[in-house]
């Protein structure tokens, strides 16, 4: 604990200011405020990020205030959570008597969770020192960034240290580098270098001279093929190239990696390595499928993510191995679970061929109870946990007899599929990437500090844990955006937020994760661009299934869809999204109800969920559904809404954003919190305007008033002025209907593409598997004994205890 002062936080003559405003918090209703209610009390809405007026200068108090992201007070004395940098906090303990404030002390992470623990169990030590977890040693074998906006940007940063590694200490990373290329080999195949007749990095660069003096003189046009047992007869094996250039291509990369490296050099000599020809995508939870799956709860996304980057990765793989000159067939299989009462789709069915690819799979393993019998029915994601390491195990042996061997790279996906991957990579040694999607602890408020109230239904204690174990043992890191990592300005990322936290009465994190390690990359997802297309280019969209759609959207009765429409002709405002109650469907609703403005010239088309509370399994859908009749019920909204609850294929889809875009409707986007959103690209890939959630991924897709709008979820007013003004906005200029259309066509070209995607992806997996072998394996085994250490005293055990329950 050290003293600070006022004035070290903020200018001196804002100091008296600053604390009649904290003296003020401290005196009302309110003992835990986040920063929304801060700002409230500031006198501006939620999520409003900047402070305004004539005291916002770096150092005046209202610039501190900003930063502020919790106050916590106590009986004599108020805590302040200040970010005082993106991914970075400082925390002061200030005590108070009833008129004054004293001096603010600096306090550590570990009291600041012990004062938090007591603020909700108020045991103060009483019940002894509780657990506390601490990553951050773990950590020192890693080169940091320093910079926060270099976070995310692991691979750039990772080359730039491995070939300034290269070129100081040659001699260690030359054999290094040898090594690593004499053990390669591709299941079970030696490639590139044959040991036995090149022992060691001298006599490599001696033979790569040798191959090239041959090989310029060689016919260009000739398939490596045919110097193949020249270059045997040398010690080379294949995987160089297919051509004779492009052999002596590689070759050249390698021997500037040897005598003048640079961080290009090394990105492209080890991407071009062919070491991924089989991969393991593990997806556990809901009913992964190609057809009738998509809205289901807890299937949506995800399904529509992995599905499209397991196509786009075949094609890249296909191509990249034929340029190594390898005639080797690539396969990739998808590990979900495997549920026989299907309800509909063909999640009962153990393998399925993937759509539109030459050797993609769906391989489908049951969940099991303690008796080892199949659970046939459903779960929810918040119940999965107990299923989860039996279901590794098995998925383990059904994927060796579907590869035939290990994977060479196992990708998971959501809390579930992440902890799996950290098991089976843990038991073949193969390299693992973790993709979150959604971290559910940023989009619950409290779901840590009051983890125990929401128990029962979520079992945060276990997702939060898994998602904790699994980031540290994972190799590499795909987020989305920048935010999932490390947040805005004003807000934390979601894996921020694992930097440190507490479930009272369970365990204290101190330091939960580095997100300056380069283990964290942001790669974007893309859009399939042969469904989501722009809804001018006529000639490739399908009359008959426009035809059926707009009766579906419009016109049709039956007892899944809700509403006739008075005036069909009105401008839609659309939304799809599953029924999750972060979603905020209903409060779309409610903000339609409530502006005359809007209801006078436009119709609200919903599709999501079911329109029957009976049809749904799932609590919270339920909820959603009573709500959202009751609002229409209170607003009178028959005949203005139209709420569509099927679950539709992938083509209908698309075509539905389009039909909204001929009609020249919108697209809205009203989640209270939205990791990326997918919906937010498809729309927009059709050329259909968003209005889109401030708060998660939308707001780094869409640029505000360029290519889309970002709304506040909440101002139900706000929303009404942005609708308004655009759908009055006319002519040819700025903020028209077809100049955000075609800006946003526009920007999902640019950025959001599955080959960017993929060449990303391969090139993290071979640098990251270069330098494990090279440095990080033995140190990295550390952290990944005691991540295994806390799954089996902390995870299993309490997981068990949710076992046979739905
Ligand atoms: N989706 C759908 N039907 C629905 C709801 C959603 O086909 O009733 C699809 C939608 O097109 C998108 C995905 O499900 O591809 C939802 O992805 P997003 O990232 O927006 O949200 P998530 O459901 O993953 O939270
Ligand atoms: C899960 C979510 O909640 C969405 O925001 C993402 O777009 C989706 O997964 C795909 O990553």
């Amino acid at each position: 604990m050290s003293l600070v002062k006022w004035t070290d936080l903020m200018r001196s003559e804002d100091v008296k200011v600053f604390q009649g405003f904290l003296l003020e918090l401290i005196r009302g209703q309110k003992k835990y405020l986040l920063r929304n209610d801060i700002l409230l009390a500031l006198g501006e809405g939620p999520g409003t990020g900047q402070a305004h007026g004539d005291d916002t200068g770096p150092f005046s108090w209202k610039a501190f205030l900003n930063k502020v992201q919790e106050i916590i007070v106590f009986e004599r004395f108020v805590v302040i959570i200040h970010r005082h940098q993106i991914t970075r906090d400082r925390f002061y303990k200030v005590p108070f008597t009833r008129a004054r404030l004293g001096k603010p002390q600096e306090i550590s992470v570990s009291e600041l969770l012990d004062l938090r623990d007591y603020f909700v169990l108020r045991t103060n030590g009483a019940e002894g020192v509780p657990l506390k977890i601490d990553f951050t040693p773990f950590y020192d074998y890693a080169p940091h960034m320093r910079d926060p906006k270099n976070v995310g940007k692991g691979i750039e940063f990772l080359n730039r240290h491995l070939s300034s590694s290269i070129f100081q200490n040659p001699e260690k990373w030359h054999k290094d580098l040898f090594e690593f290329l004499k053990i390669h080999s591709l299941g079970g195949k030696q490639l590139l270098i044959n040991g036995a007749k090149i022992g060691d990095d001298t006599k490599l660069i001696e033979q790569l001279d040798r191959a090239a003096e041959w090989l310029s003189e060689t016919d260009d046009s000739w398939e490596a093929t045919r110097v193949e047992s020249g270059l045997r007869a040398l010690g080379f094996e294949p995987g160089w190239g297919d051509s004779v250039p492009r052999v002596l291509e590689t070759q050249q990369l390698l021997l500037n990696l040897f005598e003048a490296p640079d961080s290009r050099s090394l990105e492209a000599f080890i991407s071009r390595i062919p070491m991924v020809s089989k991969v393991a995508v593990i997806s556990p939870h809901g009913f992964f499928g190609q057809e009738n799956v998509l809205g289901k709860p807890d299937t949506g996304g995800q399904v529509v993510y992995i599905l499209d980057q397991v196509k786009s990765m075949e094609s890249y793989l296909q191509e990249s191995l034929r340029l190594a000159g390898l005639d080797v067939e690539p396969k990739i299989v998808v590990v979900t679970r495997l549920i026989p009462r299907s309800e509909g789709t063909l999640s009962h069915v153990r393998l399925e061929k993937i759509k539109d690819t030459r050797n993609c799979w769906i391989l489908r393993v049951p969940f099991r109870d303690g008796d080892k019998n199949v659970v046939d029915y459903w779960i929810s994601r918040f119940w999965v946990w107990p299923y989860l390491e039996s279901f590794a195990y098995e998925a383990k042996e059904e994927l060796t007899r579907e590869l035939g061997r290990n994977p060479d790279l196992i990708i998971g996906n959501y809390s579930d599929g992440n902890l799996v991957a950290s098991i089976l990579s843990e038991e073949t040694g193969v390299i693992q990437c973790n993709i979150a999607h959604a971290l559910e602890k940023s989009k619950y408020l409290f779901s840590d500090l009051y983890w125990q109230d929401m128990e029962a239904a979520y079992h945060f204690s276990l997702q939060f844990t898994a998602d904790l174990l699994a980031m540290n043992m994972a190799d590499f890191i795909i987020a989305s955006t920048f935010q999932e990592i490390a947040g805005t300005a004003h807000v934390r990322g979601q894996y921020e937020s694992y930097l440190y936290y507490s479930l009272p009465g369970f365990y204290q994190v101190l330091g939960g994760v580095n997100l300056f390690h380069p283990k964290f990359n942001v790669i974007s997802p893309g859009v399939d661009a042969s469904v989501y297309f722009p809804h001018t280019d006529q000639a490739r969209r399908d009359r008959e299934r426009v035809q059926r759609l707009t009766g579906l959207l419009f016109e049709a009765r039956d007892e899944e869809i809700f509403g006739t429409l008075e005036d069909a002709k009105r401008i839609p405002i659309f939304t799809m999204a599953r029924l999750d109650k972060v979603k905020n469907v209903a409060g779309l609703v409610e903000c339609f109800g409530k502006c005359p403005e809007i209801r006078s010239r436009c119709n609200l088309i919903v599709v999501a969920g079911k329109v029957n509370v009976s049809q749904s399994a799932d609590p919270e859908e339920k909820e959603q559904i009573e709500r959202i009749h009751h609002l229409i019920e209170e607003y009178r909204l028959d005949g203005q809404i139209r709420w569509i609850g099927k679950h539709l294929p992938k083509a209908d889809t698309g075509e539905i954003y389009r039909i909204m875009a001929d009609m020249k409707g919108v697209f809205v986007q009203p989640a209270l919190f939205e990791a990326f959103g997918l919906t937010v690209l498809e729309a927009m890939s059709c050329g259909l305007p968003v209005f889109a959630t401030q708060f998660g991924g939308p707001s780094e897709i869409i640029q505000h008033g360029v290519n889309g709008f970002l709304i506040n979820p909440t101002r139900y007013d706000r929303i009404r002025d942005q609708l308004v003004a655009f759908l009055e906005t006319a002519g040819d200029g700025p903020l028209t209907w077809n100049f955000i259309s075609q800006n946003a066509i526009a920007r999902v070209r640019e950025k959001y593409t599955w080959q960017h995607y993929n060449e990303q992806l391969m090139k993290l997996t071979k640098l990251y598997g270069f330098w494990r072998y090279a440095v990080t394996n033995k140190e990295k085994r550390k952290m990944k004994l005691y991540s295994q250490t806390l799954f089996h005293l902390l995870f299993k055990q309490r997981a068990a205890q949710t076992l046979g329950v739905p």
